[in-house]
């Protein structure tokens, strides 16, 4: 194929192909044609948001090997926030023109589906202007099936509170040899898939990721951005894919890995935009590349570097990640995006644009 056709829909890669490019093509070739693409998308623009994150609890049923942040009930560092103090926390973002609540948290057993429904809806009132994005598939998939409700009319519920997205995490990698050594008792690759499929059908849009560098081979990365991409032709529901670099400060998984090169990650996204030529959006996620990765990243295919944050996520700064308390100004996002060379641009959680 020639580099001229690669992500133009008609003829995109294959599994074989990406793989094989994975190994052979140089760096900056990928990075120009992954840029092309980008360019042909979104031209120059890079997206940023206001957001904050609402992390309820890192109390968490499951034990996945790679996770810094989990505690059991009663541990060292384990927090889990009531409803008021939850409504404390939403109530310092009245004043500011936030757009979107990100909240993600660890699956404590002892909080029911209701107490998840009456999150949103409480977080909803008291910010009427922003979009929630609640929730990973794995959080979802477990407090639907103990309410004993089906998948779809437990997400109906939550869209019915003010879930008007669903984050992408949760997905790590699809290759049940691999979930089967990192996060054994969380859903399966199928369950994942199936959330998403059914947030689509039911108007919900959904983010996408992968967590890549510790035990798969690249042919498990590019099978798990394949099911992503056949999901992705089906429905046309998910906005972004993010691909995130496992961190290995503070968990078992990372006791025995190293993390991958700032080479290898600008490979990865740049074959990301490549191989997924029906996602309008590839997100560097600041948070947990850092600033100057993040920079990089936008010259190899990658158009959005998530938001302000304001310090309220611990999943990355836990594993190791360079910014211990996450938060960007609005000026601090756009320096960034320019001195890239690309035009900054605020986007909603659904990527209309903000103009004030
Ligand atoms: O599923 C956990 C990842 C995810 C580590 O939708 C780690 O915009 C790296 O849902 N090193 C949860 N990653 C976070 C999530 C998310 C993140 C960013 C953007 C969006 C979005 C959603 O965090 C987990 C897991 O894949 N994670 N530990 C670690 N040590
Ligand atoms: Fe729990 Fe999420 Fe950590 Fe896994 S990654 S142990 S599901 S908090």
């Amino acid at each position: 194929m020639s580099k001229q056709e690669i992500g133009q829909g008609v003829n995109r890669l294959s599994v074989k192909e990406a793989i094989e490019m994975w190994h052979n093509m140089p760096l900056a070739e990928l990075g120009a044609m992954a840029q092309k693409l980008k360019h042909q998308k979104s031209g120059t623009e890079v997206y940023y948001n206001r957001n904050i994150h609402i992390e309820p609890t890192n109390i968490c049923v499951f034990r996945c090997k790679f996770c810094s942040y989990r505690r059991a009930e009663g541990q060292d560092g384990a927090w889990s926030y009531s409803m008021d103090e939850i409504k404390e926390l939403a109530a310092r973002y009245v004043q500011q023109p936030i757009t979107e609540v990100h909240i993600v948290g660890g699956v404590d057993p002892k909080r029911g589906f209701e107490f998840y429904e009456e999150l949103i809806s409480t977080a909803q009132n008291i910010l009427p202007q922003v979009a929630i994005k609640a929730y990973t598939a794995v959080e979802l998939h477990y407090i639907i099936t103990r309410a004993e409700l089906s998948i779809r009319e437990g997400l109906q519920r939550l869209q019915r509170a003010g879930m008007r997205a669903i984050a992408g995490g949760g997905a790590e990698i699809f290759a049940s040899r691999v979930r089967n050594e990192i996060c054994p008792d969380k859903c399966s690759a199928k369950e994942w898939l199936e959330i998403h499929q059914t947030a689509h059908q039911l108007g919900i849009t959904t983010n996408s990721t992968m967590l890549y560098g510790h035990i798969e081979t690249i042919e498990e990365r590019f099978d798990h951005l394949n099911r992503l991409r056949e999901l992705q032709d089906q429905t046309g529901g998910f906005s972004a894919f993010i691909p995130l670099k496992f961190r290995t400060a503070n968990n078992e998984l990372g006791e025995s890995i190293s993390e991958t090169s700032i080479a290898e990650d600008m490979r990865m996204v740049a074959l990301s935009r490549l191989f997924l030529d029906n996602f309008e959006h590839i997100k560097a996620y600041w948070p947990m590349f850092g600033r100057a990765t993040t920079e990089l990243a936008l010259a190899f295919g990658a158009d959005d570097i998530d938001g302000t944050i304001d310090d309220t996520t611990k999943i990355y700064s836990l594993a190791g990640a360079e910014d211990t308390k996450p938060k960007l100004s609005v000026e601090q996002c756009r320096t960034l995006i320019t001195n890239a060379g690309y035009t900054p641009v605020e986007r909603d959680t659904f990527y209309n644009k903000i103009t004030q």
